[in-house]
Parts: structure tokens; sequence; C-alpha cells
């Protein structure tokens, strides 16, 4: 099956080796610049769409960022990649030649770190305002590149083959998706039998696709590797009319433009930033962060 053919029966595909070698490297170097830069930070930092989630581990007693976001607007090999033409390539035949690019994130897992979790969720989820988009069914890709080996060890990626077609499941309400814990047991609530989950095995290089009502989430990173992965959320341009920034305009890729347009949290209209965000990890106030994780 080719990977159209595999995201349209399972809800997911799988691209391998996607990206050569040289610009998987590229974009190692410009994860560990970013990194560098949010750590500079003391705590969860918001400037427009820029994110860089930094908190202060409590096993680990220091810093770490989990996720940066939109980083395309401060890296130049980060605002290359996202139009990279291999994913006019793969997204071209689902979504077409004019493709908006709604989120943009880099998700680190570093090692012996708590919140190294994913839980099952829905994609969906995250359009809070569902009558500002059009078919968000078919008109959606939400795409995650490997940079590193990446299995169940080290936290991967696991997706439920099926559930794209199933509609809303509401899994992991109640907690975001990063702090909440293991939620295996909705899985036999929603009448989901565990065992098919499917744990995904990456190697560098390899891009992964889903939808927005594929269920996913990942488990905790137990190594001492860390797990670099990339994800960009797409949208048929026609499904997306007002918001996102251009990734390709009939199959030309598009550089960013010269100020940024509020992609996802609809309450930075209001106040863009840039701003510190609080960096208390009690459950309490976890639930009402503005840094909501997903993409
Ligand atoms: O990084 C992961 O393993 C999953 C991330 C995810 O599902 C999300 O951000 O929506
Ligand atoms: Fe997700």
């Amino acid at each position: 099956m080719d990977h159209v053919q595999q995201f349209r029966e399972n809800g997911y595909a799988i691209i391998r080796g996607f990206l050569p070698p040289d610009d998987v490297a590229e974009l190692v170097a410009a994860l560990e610049r970013v990194n560098v830069e949010a750590l500079k930070h003391h705590t969860t930092y918001r400037d427009h769409n820029v994110l860089y989630e930094v908190h202060t581990d409590p096993l680990l007693n220091e810093r770490v960022c989990l996720q940066a976001h939109w980083t395309c607007w401060t890296d130049a090999t980060m605002e290359r990649m996202r139009r990279h033409p291999r994913y006019l390539e793969a997204l071209e035949p689902l979504l077409g030649r004019d493709i908006k690019h709604y989120a943009n994130q880099i998700h680190w897992k570093p090692p012996g770190a708590k919140y190294t979790y994913y839980r099952y969720h829905q994609d969906i989820k995250f359009r809070a305002h569902p009558e500002l988009f059009g078919d968000l069914d078919h008109g959606w890709v939400t795409t995650g590149l490997a940079l590193n080996k990446q299995g169940g060890d080290n936290g991967a990626l696991c997706v439920y083959p099926g559930t794209h077609r199933m509609g809303y499941l509401g899994l992991g309400e109640g907690a975001t998706v990063m702090t909440g814990g293991s939620n295996e047991e909705e899985l036999t609530a929603a009448g989901l039998d565990p065992d098919g989950m499917v744990q995904l095995e990456l190697e560098p290089g390899d891009l992964v696709m889903w939808t927005l009502h594929t269920l996913h989430g990942s488990p905790p990173n137990t190594t001492d590797r860390d797990r670099l992965f990339v994800l960009n959320s797409y949208a048929r341009a026609a499904d997306s009319p007002v918001r996102g920034e251009w990734a390709f305009r009939d199959g030309e890729p598009i550089p960013l433009g010269e100020t940024p347009e509020i992609c996802k949290y609809e309450e930075l209209r209001e106040n863009p930033g840039p701003f510190y965000a609080d960096d208390d990890w009690s459950e309490e106030s976890l639930t009402a962060r503005i840094a909501e994780p997903a993409a």
C-alpha cells in the first residue's frame, strides 16, 4: 500500500526515509540551537506563535524544554524545512497544491524527566473553533518527523488504526495531555481493545502522518536517550481559510511573511506577548495553562 491508501484505510501512514540523512543532521543541529535558546528563559515563554515550554523538572531538579512551537520564526533551518519539497510530495495527493500550515512543534523527551508521556487523545479536541475551518475530517494532516531512532522504550508515538472513522471518542479529557498520566483504562471504557494500539518504531528521517480523529499518544521515555520529534500540521487551504501560514501555494513553497498569523491559540489575539507563563506544574494549574501542548 502507498502512504495515501494506508492513511485512508488506517488513519495513519508511515513514509520511511522521508528526509535524507543530510537534512536530518541539519534539523538535529537546529533542535540543539533551539534548545539552548529556550533554556535561556527561566520558565515558559510565549511571543505570538513562538512558544518555549520550559519548566523546572520535579525529578531532575533542573530546567527542561519539552516543546518549542513555531521556531521557524527564529531559525532559518526550521523555516526552510517546514516547506521542504518532500512535504508537498507527501501531502499533495491528500490536500492538493494549496496548503496552509497550522502547527509547528518540536517535542523533546529529556531522559529522566517527569513529563514525557502523552495521554491517548484525538487532535480534533485542539480545534476549539470548528466554525473557523472547513472539512476537519478530510482537509487536515498532522505529520511527525523522527530525528532519532525511536520506539516504545524512548516514547515513540502509538496510534490506534481505524479510530479515524469513529468520531470523537472523548479520551484524555479532564487533564492536560502531557501531565495527566496514563489513561489506558479509557481505551477499554470506550470499547477499544488495548491490544489494538500500535507502537511505532521509527528511524531517523521517517515520517508518520495521522488525521484529527486518529487516536494516539506516547509512552514515557525510560531510556537515557532523548526522543526528537518534529510535528507539523497542515490543512487544505480551503479548509483553513482564515487561520494558518501558507506552506505551498499552487505547489510553490511560501516562506513566512513579515508578521505572524496567530494560528491556534485564539487568546493570543488579545494578548500576543511576549510574556512568561506560570511555571506551576501542579495538577490544578496545569488544566488551565495556555501552553496546551498538542498539535
Ligand atoms: O509527541 C508525541 O508523542 C505526541 C504529541 C501529540 O500527540 C500532540 O502534540 O498532539
Ligand atoms: Fe496529538
